[in-house]
């Protein structure tokens, strides 16, 4: 059958045998193929739906994804292969759409592939950026940003034809909207609708990602979240969410009434769940058209409280989107009486200025207004959500406890174990069944924890992996890597709550150590990958440190043989299925309190990571499963950092004074030797941060890292006992499935059936 097909479709668009066809024209093919057999999947009904609505889906590439879902990966593998080709290769050829900043867009697409598996009928709304973010490169070891288009002829987008009007002050845009489809694993299927505007033009688009942002009828799908750092910037955001809203809800009543469902039962039929605050206009847009349809105001607020549930992803202050009224009022002036009434409503209710919805400063708190008028409100991890109801949230939580509720993230096994890590996954199999569907499996492989052979084939499949990072570095971005020595890597966005800076201060550490003839064991490699948001200087400048370190290590022969310290160029999904099956020790550390919760955390876990981190987010769930002895935990406890901010009582100055390790540590930022090699501008202003403001506390828990991290590196010697940590990691992973952080949000919010 696959053979025929395939060798019709190769033969029909190209006049080639699959044999005789390149690459590109077989992941031409091969695209034209799984669409078709997209189409004859079953779409997933009921008689509720819900609607995931999000700024950002960071879904991947979608050729392997989908050719496992659809239960022929295989098949289609083998018969390649049979003509010489390598579908990992032709995979190669698909753009990676770049939907997404990170875990939050990371965690919708995880999100609708469970959804999908599990039966339940979901889709996703958003928009259809683009170039997506931007592409990052390197220039002179410092980030700078490009284009990243990713849409091309031909692709998984299918052009529905619908369209909807969207009011703005001072006109009216027309939308277009493309569909892509989501299959679950072997089971249906449901949507992602990424809605565009028909007016758009990316002839606008000048140096680099510079445009236009007052030309919003030609720039408002154009880029992910462009540069805030101006009055047009956030204007132009608030263009995008209002559009991303407004199509959603008009969508949401469209499918209702086709369906023939009562839109005063909406709720029965409908559960939207806002992903973070930027799609909270959703409410007052929905009782805006509710009201259009004739239903009175009043129940039209009753019917949207009914309707919509609210996920917090942040716990930072400044994270937490907070509009001028006055923009909104530039932007759709037609909701902002909508949502003064709404305020006043909480106003005459609580004499309690913390919870109104519109500050003194005439500012729209976007989540105050969410938890107001929504019936759900949830962290994403069980710490997260205890800061959010005993400190951040803690008003509304005296006020309504019974919206409060915790779901820990998930990941989805299928991309982030099946298809990228094939050896693995075969590891699992030859000793656990079923774990695709039932991840909770993965607990069978602790049976062989004294099993040799089986521990010794676990380190043959890592050590696999790490040869095969080594060659995909070295191809695609010129490094070398040595996959005999021990993979440490921090992958994730550039924020300096997440902490790079400590990192590399540890490399700075190491480097000193070697020079001074205390060589390690065995060697090291430093990883990192990150983007750091274009307006964000001092992001911009820890990128600027580690590139320099890099360079300084690597034109060292005598550190270089035992440290090696490497950025890869553009992070992203594709580079992180490369990277976290190759992965030995994984890093964690933000400040405790500040990471909601982390997805990469469980990622790198599931496939033999061991987690050097603080209780911070997921960690803390991560190490209540595998136990002391299988991760490696330091630094100050949340509680104890949210005394520090409390109390003003935190100064990275007195660590810089009085301790004579972090105080030369920090110089060598600006030694002659970094001079030398990177930008003393930058260099000097993140020494100064660091010493006379560290918002984010580095140096509170650097002692303490550099301990951990040297005792990691020294248990990794023992390759008996650290086989068994790897393998506990995994056993323990299947916690972290979306497949039950979905069942979990559709048991306690969606109730879908
Ligand atoms: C947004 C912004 C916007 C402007 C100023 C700086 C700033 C810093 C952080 C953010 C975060 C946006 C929300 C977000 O991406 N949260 C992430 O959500 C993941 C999925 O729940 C979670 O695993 C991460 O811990 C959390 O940071």
């Amino acid at each position: 059958m696959l053979r025929d097909e395939l060798n019709n479709l190769v033969q029909k668009r190209n006049q080639k045998t699959i044999g005789e066809a390149d690459d590109r024209e077989l992941y031409g093919a091969l695209l034209e193929y799984t669409k078709e057999k997209l189409k004859d999947t079953s779409p997933i009904q009921g008689d509720k739906k819900l609607y995931y609505i999000s700024a950002e889906f960071l879904i991947g590439k979608l050729l392997s994804n989908n050719l496992i879902n659809l239960g022929i990966y295989d098949e289609t593998a083998r018969l390649l292969k049979e003509y010489g080709k390598d579908l990992a290769r032709i995979e190669e050829m698909e753009p990676e759409p770049s939907l997404g900043n990170g875990g939050l867009g990371r965690l919708a697409a995880c999100f609708l592939d469970s959804i999908a598996t599990l039966g339940l009928s979901g889709d996703g709304i958003g928009l259809n950026y683009h170039m997506g973010l931007f592409k990052q490169i390197f220039e002179n070891r410092r980030q700078k940003e490009v284009p990243n288009p990713w849409i091309e002829p031909e692709g998984w987008l299918c052009d529905t034809g619908i369209s909807f009007e969207v009011p703005f002050r001072d006109f009216t845009l027309t939308s277009a909207l493309y569909d892509i489809d989501v299959a679950g694993y072997e089971n249906g299927k449901n949507k992602l609708h990424l809605f565009d505007v028909k007016s758009i033009d990316e002839g606008i688009i000048r140096n680099g990602i510079t445009f236009d942002k007052r030309e919003v009828a030609k720039n408002l799908t154009l880029f992910l979240y462009p540069d805030d750092s101006d009055e047009a910037g956030n204007l132009l955001r608030i263009y995008q969410q209002y559009f991303m809203v407004s199509n959603g809800a008009q969508l949401i009543l469209m499918e209702c009434e086709e369906k023939g469902w009562d839109l005063r039962k909406l709720h029965e039929h409908v559960a939207i769940q806002i992903n973070d605050t930027h799609p909270s206009m959703v409410i007052p847009e929905l009782i805006r058209l509710l009201v259009k349809k004739n239903i009175d105001f009043n129940e039209a607020i009753e019917i949207v409280e009914k309707t919509c549930a609210y996920t917090n992803h942040t716990i930072l202050a400044e994270a937490l989107e907070k509009w001028p009224v006055h923009y909104l009022e530039q932007v759709a002036p037609q909701i902002v009486p909508i949502i003064k009434e709404l305020d006043v409503r909480v106003k005459a209710k609580y004499n309690n200025p913390e919870v109104a919805i519109i500050d003194e400063q005439g500012r729209v708190h976007m989540a105050n207004m969410d938890i107001h008028y929504g019936y759900s409100v949830n962290g994403v991890a069980a710490l997260h959500t205890e800061i959010l109801k005993n400190s951040e949230l803690k008003a509304f939580y005296d006020i309504y406890p019974q919206k409060f509720n915790n779901k820990t993230n998930g990941i989805t096994f299928r991309r982030w174990l099946l298809h990228c890590n094939h050896e693995l996954t075969e590891w699992i199999g030859k000793y656990v069944d079923g774990f695709q569907k039932d991840a909770d499996q993965l607990q069978g492989l602790l049976e062989y924890i004294d099993n040799e052979t089986v521990l010794d084939e676990l380190l043959a499949v890592k050590h696999k992996k790490k040869e095969e990072l080594s060659a995909y570095l070295k191809e695609t971005q010129g490094l070398t890597l040595d996959p005999n020595s021990i993979f440490d890597i921090q992958v994730k966005r550039l924020h300096e709550y997440k902490r790079q800076q400590m990192n590399a201060l540890y490399a700075i550490y190491k480097y000193l150590e070697i020079k001074a003839g205390r060589k390690p064991a065995m060697p090291i490699t430093m990883i990192f990958g990150a983007k750091a948001a274009p307006a964000y200087h001092i992001a911009k400048d820890i990128i600027h440190l580690i590139l320099c370190i890099q360079s300084l290590v690597e034109s060292d022969p005598e550190v270089s043989p035992y440290l090696n310290v490497v950025m890869v160029e553009n992070y992203n999904v594709t580079m992180a299925e490369h990277l976290i099956p190759a992965c030995d020790i994984s890093e964690q550390i933000s400040l405790a309190s500040k990471e909601a919760s982390g997805t990469g955390n469980m990622k790198f876990m599931l496939n033999g990571a061991v987690t050097l981190g603080t209780e911070d987010g997921a960690n803390v769930e991560i190490h209540e499963l595998v136990g002391d002895e299988n991760i490696y935990i330091f630094g100050e406890s949340s509680d104890q950092v949210i005394n520090h901010y409390k109390n003003y009582d935190y100064r990275a100055a007195d660590y810089y004074i009085n301790d004579g390790q972090i105080r030369e540590l920090i110089n060598f930022i600006i030694s002659p030797e970094m001079m030398k090699i990177g930008e003393p501008y930058h260099l000097l202003r993140i020494h100064a941060e660091l010493i006379q403001k560290d918002w984010f506390m580095t140096l509170l828990d650097l002692k303490e890292y550099i301990g951990a991290k040297e005792r990691a590196y020294a248990d990794y010697e023992d390759r008996r006992s650290w086989s068994k940590k790897m393998l506990v990691n995994i056993a323990k992973a299947g916690y972290f499935s979306s497949d039950r952080t979905i069942a979990e949000y559709n048991k306690d919010i969606w109730k879908l059936k």
